[in-house]
């Protein structure tokens, strides 16, 4: 068992696309173990996205992600980090496969509606992010 951590970024939001991505989680025999909807500062983002910070795009993905309100999500089940990973698809929405939530609803290389941690090391990072140990209905 797997916990880790998906956004629906402020565009996925605002495309009101909350419930059909949840649907596809929970499609994919994963379960929605804590869920919440906010919005963050740009200062939070910043520090969220931390291991982006020399990249040329990290002033305007951190903008992006504060721009709106997000709903955050911590996902738990069998290979979840992976799983989260293959039904966003690609960072690119034009890579990502057929589809994928990017694919299906992604707009360009930034606005690619979803974020899922990329590894244990990431998951135990951002989940603590947002949610307390308490917040986390989990079965262990
Ligand atoms: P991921 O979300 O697929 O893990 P990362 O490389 O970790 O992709 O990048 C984090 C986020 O930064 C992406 O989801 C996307 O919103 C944005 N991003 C990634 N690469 C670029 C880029 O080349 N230009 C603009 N934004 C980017
Ligand atoms: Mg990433």
């Amino acid at each position: 068992m797997e916990r880790t951590l998906s956004i629906i970024k402020p565009d996925g939001v605002k495309k009101n696309l909350i419930g059909d991505i949840i649907r596809k989680f929970e499609q994919n025999d994963l379960r929605i173990v804590a869920l919440k909807m906010l919005k963050i500062s740009k200062k939070d983002a910043m520090n969220f996205y931390i291991v982006h910070k020399d990249k040329p795009f990290y002033d305007s993905l951190t903008s992006f992600l504060s721009e709106g309100p997000i709903v955050v999500i911590v996902i738990e089940g069998e290979k979840a980090i992976s799983k989260v990973r293959e039904i966003m698809g690609a960072t690119n929405p034009k890579d990502a496969a057929p589809g994928t939530i990017r694919a299906d609803f992604g707009s360009d290389i930034e606005h690619n509606i979803v974020h899922g941690s990329d590894s244990k090391e990431s998951a135990s990072f951002e989940i603590p992010f947002f949610f307390s140990y308490i917040e986390i209905q989990g079965a262990y």
